[in-house]
C-alpha cells in the first residue's frame, strides 16, 4: 500500500470511529475462527464495594459481589489470554427477594429472574459503567456478547399481576405440556404469542443495546418462545448494527442430530453443541469404542461448520471433570489438556466458561458456578490456553479433517495452507510409541499432544 492509499485508510478508520461505527472486528466472528469466552458477572470480580449489598460468599446461591467494574478492571486479562468475545450473563434488574429451597436462600445472582427490564442490576452497576467496560472490550478489539432473557420473569415479580402478559404458576395459565407456554422452573412466562408482548420486549432490549453497544446476543431458552420472537428481534437490532451476532441457546442442540434444522428454523449465527462433551467424556473414560468416537468426529466435523459452539462447561451443566472417576492432580490436569485440545480441534467455535483457563474446578450442581480464580490452580494451564487460542485464531485449527483411531492412539489431522498439524492422544495409562514424520513419539497416557509437521521436522506444538 502506498502512502496516499495509507493516509486515505486512516481517514476512512477515524471517520468510522467517529460515527461511532466500529472498523468491523465483530465481523470476523461470523467470518473467521472466533474464541468465546462465558462470564457469569457475580462470580467473575468484585470491582466495586459498594453495591455488595446482601452479598454473602457463604450462601453458594446468593451474591458474590463481581460486577461490570469488576470485568471493566479485567479487560487486560482477558486481551492477554486472547479470546474474541465474551459473553455476559444478564444484566438487567432481577427480582430482590429470595427463593426458600433445600434450607438455602437462593437470589437471582445468576440474572435470570428479571424484574425491570429498563434498569440495571444494582448489584452489578448502571449504565455508565456498562457503557465504558463496552468501550474498554472494544478498544482491546473484544466483541461484547450480551445475555438476554425473553421467555420469562423471576420468580414474584411484578409481572405476575400482569395477567394480561404473564401466565404464571400463582395466577394461572400455565400450559405445561407445551414447550412455549409452559411455566419453565415455575417462572411467569411472557405471552410471547401477544404481538404488544414481543414489541415490549424487543423495545427494551434495543435500548439496551444503544445504551451498550453490545455486538451480539445469547438468546436464552429460546426454544420456549420460538422463531417468530427471534426474527422479529433480528430485524430491529440489526437496524442499529447490520453485524450483530445471534447466539441460540436452544437446549439440547448438536450439529448431527436437530441442530441444523434448528439452526434453519432460527435463524441464528451460532448454537451450542450439547453433545460434544459426552462423547468426549465417553472416549476418554473408556466408556465408549474409540470407532464410535471416531465416526462421530468425521461426520461432526463435516456438519457442524463453524457455527457450532463447543463447550466442556456452562452454568447450567455438572462439570465435565465429574463424569470421570476421582483422579490424582497430575492426572485430572493432563485429561483437562487433553479435552482442552480435543475441544479446541474438533471443528466448531469454542468457548471457554470461566475459570477454565487456570483449572478452576467445574463441579456437580452449584459447584459449577464458582468464584473466579485468577491465579492457576495447575502450572502452566493457561499457557496451554493461550497457545490453543492462538493458533484457532490464526485459522490453523481449521481445513481438511481427518480423524483415525490405531495402535492404542487417536489421531486428528487438520491440513491447511498453513501446514498440516496432527493431535495424538493416548486415553490410557500405559506408555505408547508412535512414528510421525520420521520421528518415534513416546506418549505417557492419558496425555496428548499437539503437532506441526514441516517438511524436515517435526514441531511440538504442545505441550511446550
Ligand atoms: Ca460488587
Ligand atoms: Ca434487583
Ligand atoms: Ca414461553
Amino acid at each position: 500500500m502506498n502512502n496516499r492509499n495509507v493516509i486515505l485508510l486512516c481517514l476512512v478508520l477515524v471517520s468510522l470511529s467517529c460515527l461511532g461505527i466500529k472498523a468491523g472486528f465483530y465481523k470476523n466472528l461470523k467470518e473467521e475462527n472466533p474464541v468465546f469466552y462465558q462470564i457469569l458477572i457475580d462470580r467473575f470480580y468484585d470491582g466495586d464495594k459498594t453495591n455488595n449489598f446482601r452479598v454473602d460468599k457463604s450462601n453458594p446461591y446468593g451474591f458474590h459481589g463481581g460486577d461490570i467494574r469488576g470485568i471493566y478492571e479485567k479487560i487486560g486479562y482477558l486481551s492477554e489470554l486472547g479470546v474474541n468475545a465474551v459473553i455476559l450473563s444478564p444484566v438487567i434488574d432481577n427480582v430482590d427477594g429470595y427463593v426458600d429451597y433445600n434450607n438455602y436462600k437462593h437470589y437471582g445472582y445468576h440474572g435470570y429472574w428479571p424484574e425491570n427490564f429498563e434498569q440495571i442490576e444494582k448489584h452489578f452497576g448502571d449504565y455508565r459503567i456498562l457503557s465504558r467496560m463496552s468501550e474498554g472490550l472494544h478498544k482491546s478489539g473484544i466483541a461484547y456478547i450480551q445475555d438476554i432473557v425473553l421467555n420469562h420473569s423471576g420468580y414474584k415479580s411484578f409481572w405476575e399481576k400482569n395477567t394480561v402478559w404473564v401466565r404464571s404458576v400463582r395466577m394461572g395459565g400455565c400450559i405445561e405440556n407445551d414447550e412455549m407456554k409452559q411455566c419453565l422452573f415455575g417462572l411467569p412466562d411472557f405471552k410471547t404469542e401477544r404481538k404488544d408482548v414481543r414489541q415490549y420486549l424487543i423495545k427494551v432490549y434495543k435500548d439496551l443495546m444503544k445504551k451498550a453497544d453490545f455486538d451480539g446476543v445469547r438468546i436464552d431458552a429460546m426454544k420456549h418462545f420460538g422463531s417468530l420472537l427471534v426474527g422479529e428481534l433480528k430485524d430491529e437490532l440489526s437496524k442499529i448494527n447490520p453485524d450483530i451476532i445471534f447466539i441460540g441457546e436452544y437446549w439440547g442442540t448438536a450439529p448431527d442430530s436437530n441442530g441444523l434444522a434448528v439452526l434453519s428454523d432460527y435463524k441464528t449465527d451460532f448454537l451450542f453443541d450439547f453433545e460434544f462433551r459426552d462423547y468426549l467424556s465417553g472416549f476418554l473414560r473408556g466408556a465408549m469404542r474409540p470407532e464410535v468416537f471416531v465416526s462421530y468426529l468425521n461426520k461432526r466435523y463435516e456438519t457442524a461448520g463453524r457455527s457450532f459452539i463447543v463447550f466442556l462447561n456452562n452454568h447450567d451443566l455438572d462439570g465435565i471433570i465429574t463424569h470421570f472417576d476421582v483422579m490424582n492432580e497430575d492426572e485430572e490436569f493432563r485429561v483437562l489438556k487433553i479435552m482442552a485440545l480435543l475441544q479446541f480441534v474438533c471443528g466448531g467455535s469454542p468457548l471457554i466458561y470461566y475459570g477454565e483457563e487456570n483449572g478452576l474446578r467445574v463441579g456437580k450442581g452449584i459447584e459449577n458456578r464458582r468464584d473466579m480464580q485468577f491465579t492457576e490452580h495447575f502450572k502452566g494451564i493457561r499457557n496451554f490456553y493461550k497457545t490453543l487460542i492462538s493458533l484457532k485464531k490464526k485459522g490453523a485449527l481449521a481445513g481438511k479433517f481427518l480423524t483415525e483411531y490405531k495402535d492404542g492412539l487417536l489421531y486428528i489431522k487438520i491440513e491447511n495452507s498453513s501446514g498440516i498439524y496432527v493431535a495424538v492422544v493416548n486415553r490410557e495409562r500405559a506408555e505408547r510409541e508412535t512414528e510421525i514424520n520420521g520421528k518415534i513419539i513416546r506418549i505417557n497416557g492419558p496425555d496428548a499432544y499437539l503437532l506441526r509437521l514441516n517438511k524436515d521436522s517435526t514441531e511440538f506444538l504442545l505441550p511446550h
